[in-house]
């Protein structure tokens, strides 16, 4: 028998912490309460636009109904002790306003507040800092009978609602993200009608609702502070990041022209507080009727930017005009995971670096970032090779950001464990922890291993 001999090595092998993150850097992860809650009529929860579009013949891509889906509502302390082996110290839900209004406004819930009271216990006792947002998708049907975010009166009813919460849960939560991801709410919404509430409305109607939900932004953050003045408050979106094609300063310059453009009714006008002439030219006489005292609203500014960064929305390069950009077409063969997800890891270097030359937010989050791995299909279910490669390459990207004084804060994956993707239900696979829906039980795949490494050594490894 022959003893294995260790291989003498002429180079020395990588430090382990040698692209590290700033001192005091927050790891966590992200969940939505309608992805993982189930306990759909329990404690005097009304219903929301989704209980009702997952029952709606046709409108799901794949069946299913989030009822009991990861029935986190009775296993919360289970999972936040997941999320402290992960090594976590932060950690972002949603908060379901039909639990707190069952019918969106009136008569408070007690019983449904109580259980984000436990909840965010629970987190504090394991050294987890509470990130609440307030609305995750999950509108109260009462409020989309009376016309939803096509409405002014709910923008006023998400106020008093955001301003409740705050007074409620303040002095156990600092951090509030008033909404999540604008743009699936109003353009699949109310637009194309691929998700609740399943509205194709016209382009006016649609830029409307656009305008609706952007000033129900401002409009809770004006309500979360005067309600508990010591919050910190910002917003979730999925920001289009435009990423330039080379690190020419002219294709930079365009990728920073490029960003206002791709999201004009989006952050641009609430980082800004005005609707850019471009968006509203464009737009013409279907732009959204607006005032200034709307704008003022709107454009509050923030404690901090969150963002949700999954891929590029377009590789850019500069125009002839100085102002302009150019977009190149993602090419056919470009990798991805999901269908919309093409994989492209410097949008998250470029993402934050080109926020920061045009905005300067005082600080970011990445509220999202993950992919979708089916590592089940060959019998290997907790072997996510893709999900630790997508990790390591855009955390990468991150450390790279943070290294050229883009001021990032904290990183929270997508997503704790297996839950309810929307239209695909439980088709797609986002967890650090495998889910198995027969018997609830959780099990840590690689990428739990991986991100407890990155979140323990504060650095990419
Ligand atoms: C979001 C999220 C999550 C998704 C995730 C994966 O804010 O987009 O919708 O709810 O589950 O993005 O698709």
């Amino acid at each position: 028998m022959t003893t294995p001999q260790r291989v003498p090595l002429a180079v020395p092998l990588p430090v382990p912490g040698a692209r590290p993150f700033p001192d005091g850097f927050r790891w966590g992860t992200a969940t939505a309460a309608y992805q993982i809650e189930g306990a759909v009529e329990e404690d005097g929860r009304g219903r929301s636009i989704w209980d009702t579009f997952v029952r709606t013949p046709g409108a799901m891509l794949v069946e299913g109904d989030a009822d009991v889906a990861c029935d986190h509502y009775h296993r919360y302390r289970e999972d936040v002790a997941l999320m402290r082996d992960l090594g976590a110290t932060t950690y972002r839900f949603s908060i379901s306003w039909p639990r707190i209004f069952p019918d969106g406004t009136g008569r408070p819930n007690s019983r449904g507040l109580d259980f984000y009271r436990r909840l965010v216990d629970a987190l504090l006792e394991a050294g987890i800092a509470p990130y609440a947002t307030l609305y995750h998708w999950d509108l109260p049907q009462t409020l989309e009978d009376g016309g939803g975010w096509r409405t002014r009166s709910t923008v006023d009813a998400f106020g008093d609602y955001a301003g409740y919460v705050a007074e409620q849960l303040g002095d156990r939560v600092e951090h509030f993200f008033t909404i999540n991801e604008f743009s699936n709410i109003v353009d699949n919404g109310y637009g194309t009608g691929a998700m609740a509430p399943g509205l194709k409305l016209d382009r006016a109607a649609v830029n409307q609702v656009r305008h609706h939900v952007v000033l129900a932004h401002g409009t809770a953050l004006n309500a979360i502070r005067a309600a508990h003045p010591g919050a910190k408050v910002g917003l979730a979106e999925n920001v289009n990041v435009p990423v330039p094609l080379s690190d020419r300063p002219e294709d930079v310059r365009a990728a920073c022209n490029a960003l206002r453009d791709l999201n004009a009714g989006y952050l641009t006008v609430m980082m800004e507080g005005r609707y850019p002439d471009a968006f509203l030219e464009r737009e013409g006489a279907a732009a959204p009727v607006h005032t200034d005292d709307e704008l003022a609203v709107i454009g509050a500014p923030m404690d901090f930017l969150g963002v949700n960064i999954y891929r590029a929305a377009a590789y850019v390069r500069a125009a002839e005009d100085p102002d302009g950009y150019e977009s190149a077409a993602f090419a056919g063969t470009h990798p991805h995971a999901a269908s919309w997800h093409l994989i492209s890891p410097e949008s998250m270097y470029w993402g934050p670096v080109l926020l920061n030359h045009v905005w300067t937010p005082a600080s970011i989050y990445i509220t999202e970032n993950g992919c979708n791995s089916l590592s089940g299909a060959d019998g290997h279910p907790l072997d996510d090779t893709d999900r630790v490669t997508f990790l390591r390459s855009y955390l990468g990207e991150l450390q790279r950001a943070c290294a050229d004084g883009a001021p990032v804060a904290g990183y929270f994956h997508w997503s704790v464990m297996d839950n309810f993707e929307w239209i695909a239900a439980y088709a797609n696979r986002y967890g650090l922890y495998h889910v198995d829906y027969e018997t609830q039980e959780r099990t840590a795949k690689l990428s739990a291993g991986y991100f407890r490494e990155v979140a323990t050594r504060n650095a990419v490894v």
